[in-house]
């Protein structure tokens, strides 16, 4: 082991490679506190070339190897096992920005490099990368493209996946492979790159993506509703987009109670809508002339709706400011659960027509079973997927409720997702933390044909071990 971890600090550098002290702290713990791990070393290259060989070394000394990004992940993916055997790679210094192709509408970036800092190098060129969530001023296209991120505008542009037009990945053997020519269209056998997509740093580590770029929308049209329930906001959504076609491209479900959150922790915050009592729903539409005339469309349905929906009031942002103090309150909802004592998070989908059902039915085995825990319920309605997140009866400390109940919480909301066809994983992954549901509640065939990639691509079992599989 000592051997191998001096040529990894001969080809990283003492500036990339860390054993000990505060920075490694940070890194050896994941986003939400659920584990720390020990690391033999923490890699940080400059280069594919340093990746790669600091991989072959790790795989020729059969030294686990755990990919990380901005370490924002919620499923502990990107934290080592507690053996401090394993090497972390992590891509922070492999942060730069390549090319925009203004012909093709691509970026090509290294993979360490910040959401944020890819959007706004887009936005110079006067292009915009669509994807977008909470935590882009931190996570990493790699965790983006490794996780399938999804987001906030998933409804018109997709997961992170759909963005991806060519990656170049170390594999855990050392070797490269690279499809970085970004083409729209190739049709030359299997797809490979969707392989490492959602792979959760599985198969191998992303080292360069290419991402596309969509035309910068010239307007953006940005609404606030109090609503009834969320089975009101699926049939406004399914009557928007016949109305409005595929301009909409976020329509966000907050519920009374995670809008209750935000009010209370997060200073400066107020409900749009101040006499609201139900639900909230927020929805952008972008444009590409001033807007006027979607605003005038989306005035016109919402004007129906209010008479005819459960629709109760609605607001459309008058200013830059105003749309950004909307997306302010549906951006904090995470910071207030976390503000409030944490909470214990599923993050579902459901085909869109059966939220409802699903939510009231979540809801009431919820009130059953564990009568005064809080629930937080939000999220992307128009892909399916709602954010159900439970919270310890208001003054219980998290990590006592979660060890007697959060098993069984899990178990509830996973299972009656499972059951109308839907999915316990939407959004954030397997990880650590959803392994064993995977196992438990996994396709029996689909679960070999991973297992049997896993094998072929990673025959030693070193590339991110134990997580996912
Ligand atoms: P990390 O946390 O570092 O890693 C995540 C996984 O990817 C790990 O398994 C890791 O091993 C692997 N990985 C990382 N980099 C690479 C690489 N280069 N090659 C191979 N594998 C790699 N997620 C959403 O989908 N939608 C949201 O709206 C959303 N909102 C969030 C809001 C907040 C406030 C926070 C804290 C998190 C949110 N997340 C959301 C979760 C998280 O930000 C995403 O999963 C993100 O894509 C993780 O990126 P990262 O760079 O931080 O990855
Ligand atoms: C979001 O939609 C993120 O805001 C985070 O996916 C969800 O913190 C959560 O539970
Ligand atoms: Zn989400």
């Amino acid at each position: 082991m000592s051997e191998a971890l001096n040529k990894l600090r001969l080809i990283v550098g003492d500036a990339g490679f860390i054993t000990h002290g505060r920075v490694a702290d940070a890194l050896l713990t994941d986003e939400r506190g659920l584990y720390t791990g020990r690391a033999a070393a923490i890699v940080q290259p400059q280069t594919t070339v340093e990746l790669a060989e600091a991989v072959r070394i790790c795989y020729d000394a059969g030294i686990g190897m755990v990919p990380q990004g901005g370490n924002t992940g919620y499923c502990g993916g990107a934290t080592p096992d507690g053996s401090g055997t394993e090497v972390l790679f992590n891509l922070s210094r492999m942060n730069t920005v390549g090319q925009v192709d203004k012909h093709d509408f691509t970026i090509t970036a290294q993979a360490g490099v910040v959401l944020s800092v890819a959007q706004q190098v887009a936005a110079e060129h006067d292009l915009l990368l669509p994807l977008s969530m909470g935590s882009e001023g931190s996570c990493q296209l790699g965790g983006n493209v490794s996780t399938n991120a999804g987001g906030l505008a998933v409804l018109r542009y997709g997961t992170a996946r759909e963005l991806v037009a060519g990656l170049e990945v170390v594999l855990p053997d050392g070797r490269v492979w690279r499809d970085l020519k970004g083409l729209r269209k190739d049709n030359t056998g299997y797809d490979l790159k969707q392989l490492f997509m959602g792979a959760e740093g599985t198969l191998g580590i992303i080292s360069t993506v290419v991402l596309r770029l969509h035309p910068m929308p010239r307007s953006r049209v940005t609404a606030w509703l109090s609503i009834d329930d969320i089975g009101k906001a699926v049939t406004l959504l399914t009557s928007l987009r016949s109305e409005l076609g595929d301009c909409i491209t976020s329509f966000e479900y907050i519920s009374r109670e995670a809008m209750a959150l935000v009010l209370r922790h997060v200073p400066g915050t107020t409900n749009p809508i101040a006499t609201a009592q139900g639900h909230s729903v927020l929805i952008e539409l972008v444009a590409y002339d001033d807007g006027s005339t979607l605003t005038n469309q989306l005035e016109r349905a919402l004007a129906d709706a209010l008479e005819t929906n459960g629709i109760n009031d609605a607001v459309i942002a008058q200013s830059d400011r105003q749309r950004l103090a909307f997306w302010r309150l549906r951006e904090s909802i995470p910071a207030s659960e976390k503000r409030a004592g944490g909470s214990v998070k599923h993050d579902v989908s459901v085909p869109i027509g059966g939220l409802h059902a699903y939510a009231n039915d979540a809801v009431d085995a919820m009130q059953t079973a564990f009568p005064n825990s809080r629930l937080s319920i939000y999220g992307h309605v128009g892909d399916g997927n709602i954010h159900f997140n439970v919270l310890p009866p208001e003054g219980e400390k998290l990590d006592r409720y979660r060890q007697q109940n959060a098993d069984a919480i899990s178990k509830l909301i996973h299972g009656l997702a499972v059951d109308r066809n839907g999915s316990f994983s939407a959004e954030h992954g397997v990880g650590k933390l959803k392994r064993d549901v995977l196992a438990e509640m996994g396709d029996p065939i689909g679960l070999q044909l991973m297992r049997q990639l896993k094998t072929t691509l990673d025959p030693k079992g070193l590339m991110n071990p134990g997580k996912v599989l």
